[in-house]
């Protein structure tokens, strides 16, 4: 396993959590943010899969009716389901039966209810349309969207709906005796890029800010959902990535934060990237004590053999990193894979990453 290099003197509580990283162990589904901050500080992170349970690369449980949700590309490799269930709630919001990428929400529901109940924890993108032009979340063709949204905007009550829809699949989350399952919400990501319509071009920090806000209110206020954890994902950017910081709603209202950077063939240019975001990111969350995560990463279509061991590794190696998330497998695309499957050029590398990483998987 990768030890962290501590960044604080050892105190006799650090190290019992060191020890307790050795050994692999459930998680606490009930309380995520303690298990959070406790493999964080072991230096042990979760491992996280978008999609798994929904489809792999070579298979879909919504298009082959399969409703038992027992397979996993990262399973069928290297024996567990990754510690973290990523789910994207796009498509929720207009009232549609499936996901912008084919997901039955049904399916979902049961995905995410039967993850939390092996002890896994669950974490909620929202890559929803755009409220003001019918587009998707890319369509970045006016910068009045957020404005129109927020309270006093054209689009305000319309939006409000919107929150609702996926305010009523949160709440459906129930396990068999009745309890919430506790997720993490990690709306407005990758705020510091201008590729989605919350972006940096497309709004100003004060309307950003006052949506994360009116989504706070409206999710743990008014409707009462209970045991979020709120993630905020700025994207790592080579030039001015603190300027993310300006664009951060506050601390009563963010538990984790996140980065998302993507690799290249490129594996020195991937580790320095993230050295950079994490190390930015770790005085962040130290000073406003928050939760740090990689919340989306990976190596598309995984050509290098070594990748998990040689670069993910070592990008993340003295951070304390809560959990690392890679993106979909899709199933209808030969090379839109994070995740290894049985064959796939880098399965016995990620078997040894798991390995060494005992509180990655369940
Ligand atoms: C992107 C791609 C898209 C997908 C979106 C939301 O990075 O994987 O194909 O629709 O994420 O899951």
């Amino acid at each position: 396993m990768i030890l962290l290099k501590p960044i604080a003197p050892l105190t006799a509580a650090c190290a019992l959590l060191l020890a307790a990283g050795c050994a692999r162990q459930p998680s606490t589904p009930e309380d995520p943010a303690t298990r959070l901050r406790e493999v964080a500080a072991a230096g042990a992170p979760l491992y996280g899969h978008q999609d798994d349970l929904m489809y792999g690369h070579s298979w879909n449980a919504t298009r082959d009716g399969e409703t038992e949700l027992l397979r996993s590309d990262v399973k069928d490799v290297c024996g567990h389901y990754p510690a973290i269930l990523g789910l994207d709630l796009g498509g929720i919001e207009i009232g549609a039966a499936k996901n912008l990428d084919g997901n039955d929400f049904a399916l979902m529901r049961a995905a995410a209810i039967k993850h939390h109940e092996r002890g896994g924890v669950v974490s909620l993108s929202w890559h929803l349309r755009n409220p003001l032009t019918g587009g998707d979340a890319w369509d970045v063709s006016s910068d009045q969207v957020v404005a129109s949204i927020l309270p006093g905007g054209e689009k305000h009550d319309e939006f409000v709906q919107w929150m609702g829809r996926a305010a009523d699949w949160i709440l459906s989350l129930k396990t068999a005796d009745g309890r919430q399952v506790p997720v993490i919400w990690r709306p407005w990501h990758e705020h510091s890029g201008s590729w989605f319509w919350w972006g940096r071009k497309l709004c100003t920090d004060e309307e950003y800010n006052a949506l994360w806000r009116m989504n706070y209110d409206y999710f743990v206020r008014e409707r009462g959902i209970p045991g979020m954890l709120w993630a905020i994902s700025p994207n790592y950017m080579d030039v001015d990535f603190e300027q993310w910081e300006t664009r951060y709603p506050g601390d009563d209202c963010v538990d984790i934060i996140g980065l998302d950077c993507y690799a290249s063939a490129d594996r020195e240019r991937y580790i320095h990237q993230m050295h950079a975001g994490l190390g930015s990111l770790q005085r962040f969350c130290e000073a406003h004590g928050k939760i740090l995560a990689v919340t989306e990463t990976g190596l598309e279509g995984l050509p290098d053999p070594r990748w998990w061991t040689g670069a993910l590794a070592s990008a993340i190696e003295g951070f304390p990193v809560s959990y690392v998330l890679t993106w979909r497998n899709a199933s209808d695309r030969e090379t839109h894979f994070y995740a290894p499957f049985p064959g796939q050029a880098s399965a016995a590398d990620f078997k040894a990453w798991t390995d060494n990483n005992p509180n990655s998987v369940l």
